[in-house]
């Protein structure tokens, strides 16, 4: 369903909600958010923002339900390895990366555990969040693991026993040390991105982007 309004699908709350809610008001694009409202409509520019879990804004692009999206690049990937092993569709078009999301994703392990490179990992269990980017980068290097698929509390997963190591986000270090664990290998490392469907647009939607983008790289630069 086309509509004229240009539709950016950003997340509802939580680590890339407030900098990418700036970021566009630094571009100029002025809107309240108020309330639950899951469409929030600019009022200087025809664009409406979407506001979801950021685990929906990789789909709602290669569906072409939306033109934009904010998004880690950890969970773009991770959801179009996924799509693309069921067949469905996966493209996507990134426009550029931003300055905020930054994280690796990381294998970590006991932190007393002797560990002398990835084949250490050979027939381990790993609790993950990100089976698809696990299984890429062990396939990668060929070594062989099962999964613990958890959608949360991934670092209690080895002592709870349900896991042998861990595959997950990081970003200070804090949360595993807290665990009693220490990275092993980075396998990706990630910042927000942003991304367009690859559904076709009409030329204003198109100048609009092209116009985001411009400022988009006047507002980053003048940060650097
Ligand atoms: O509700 P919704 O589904 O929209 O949000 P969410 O809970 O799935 O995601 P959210 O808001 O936690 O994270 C959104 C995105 O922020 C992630 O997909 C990453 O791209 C990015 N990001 C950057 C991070 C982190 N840094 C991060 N540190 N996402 C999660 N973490 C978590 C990590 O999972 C671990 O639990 O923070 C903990 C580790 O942090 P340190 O500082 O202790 O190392
Ligand atoms: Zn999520």
């Amino acid at each position: 369903m086309q509509t004229q309004r240009l539709r950016i699908a950003i997340q509802k709350k939580g680590r890339l909600s407030k900098e990418c809610q700036d970021l566009l008001k630094r571009c100029g694009v002025k809107f309240n958010m108020v309330g639950e409202r899951l469409v929030v409509h600019a009022e200087n520019m025809p664009i409406d923002l979407l506001l979801v879990r950021d685990d929906d804004i990789p789909g709602l692009i290669m569906d072409g339900v939306v033109d934009l999206g904010v998004i880690g690049e950890n969970e773009l990937e991770e959801v179009g390895l996924e799509r693309a092993a069921r067949n469905e569709a996966s493209d996507y078009i990134k426009l550029r990366r931003l300055d905020f999301g930054g994280c690796r994703l990381s294998i970590a392990i006991d932190k007393d555990a002797d560990y002398n490179g990835p084949q250490d990992l050979n027939g381990k269990r790993i609790a993950t969040t990100y089976p698809q980017l696990v299984k890429r980068y062990m396939d990668d290097i060929g070594v062989k693991f099962t999964t613990c698929m958890l959608n949360g509390s991934v670092e209690v997963a080895p002592r709870a026993g349900l896991a042998d190591a861990i595959c997950d986000l990081v970003s200070t270090g804090a949360t595993l040390e807290a665990n009693g664990l220490k990275e092993a290998e980075v396998i990706l490392r990630s910042k927000a991105v942003l991304i367009q469907s690859t559904t076709a647009i009409s030329n204003d939607k198109q100048a609009l982007i092209d116009r985001l983008l411009t400022r988009m790289q006047g507002v980053i630069q003048a940060k650097e």
